[in-house]
């Protein structure tokens, strides 16, 4: 499994691929934890452009240019609050994944650099979402039989951790 999904620990406005992807929230106009570092790493056009898009709703996911960062676009996608799991929690992150792969496929892009989708100011617990990035996006690789690059960005060791053990086991 390790060619088809990559970990790099990180902070992911440094990372050059096509699209890396923003865990935005349903307004779309940037916010804190990694959603700020992607605007202020993007500059001003970003917001400009994210002001077009007209928000988004949980699950959904939108591109728009990524300006001065080093990927060429951004794919914004509003992960779930997470409550007690019991709010569909698990479907409306898992949609995050396959939405963003979904514009990912259609614009025809090679490679994409995810965050940890709603484990931080959203609080979804890190072990299930771990387990609900990877194996979505190996579903939606399979599948759709896509060739695209991905990469998990982990911003700290734990995160990094789990998603190496993951991989492991499905070895
Ligand atoms: N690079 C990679 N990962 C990062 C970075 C970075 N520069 N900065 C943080 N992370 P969070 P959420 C990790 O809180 O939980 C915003 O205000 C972080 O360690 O950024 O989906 C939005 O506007 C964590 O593992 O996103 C929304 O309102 C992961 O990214 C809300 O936060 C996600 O943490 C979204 O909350």
């Amino acid at each position: 499994m390790e060619e088809k999904i990559s970990i790099w620990q990180g902070d992911i406005t440094q990372v050059e691929v096509d699209a890396i992807v923003n865990a935005a929230n349903k307004s779309l106009l940037g916010g804190g934890g990694v959603d700020g570092a992607i605007h202020q790493a993007a500059g001003p056009e970003l917001k400009e452009a994210c002001k077009k898009l007209g928000g988004a709703e949980t699950g959904e996911a939108k591109l728009t240019e990524g300006f001065n960062l080093p990927a060429k676009y951004v794919i914004h996608t509003v992960g779930p609050v997470y409550r007690d799991g019991k709010h569909e929690e698990d479907k409306l992150l898992e949609s995050c994944y396959r939405s963003s792969l979904g514009i990912a496929k259609k614009h025809h892009l090679k490679s994409i650099a995810f965050p940890a989708i709603s484990t931080g100011i959203y609080h979804y617990p890190a072990e299930e979402a771990a387990q609900i990035a990877i194996h979505t996006i190996l579903d939606f690789l399979e599948k759709q039989t896509s060739e695209i690059t991905v990469i998990l960005v982990a911003f700290d060791q734990r995160t990094e951790n789990l998603y190496r053990k993951i991989l492991k086991n499905i070895d």
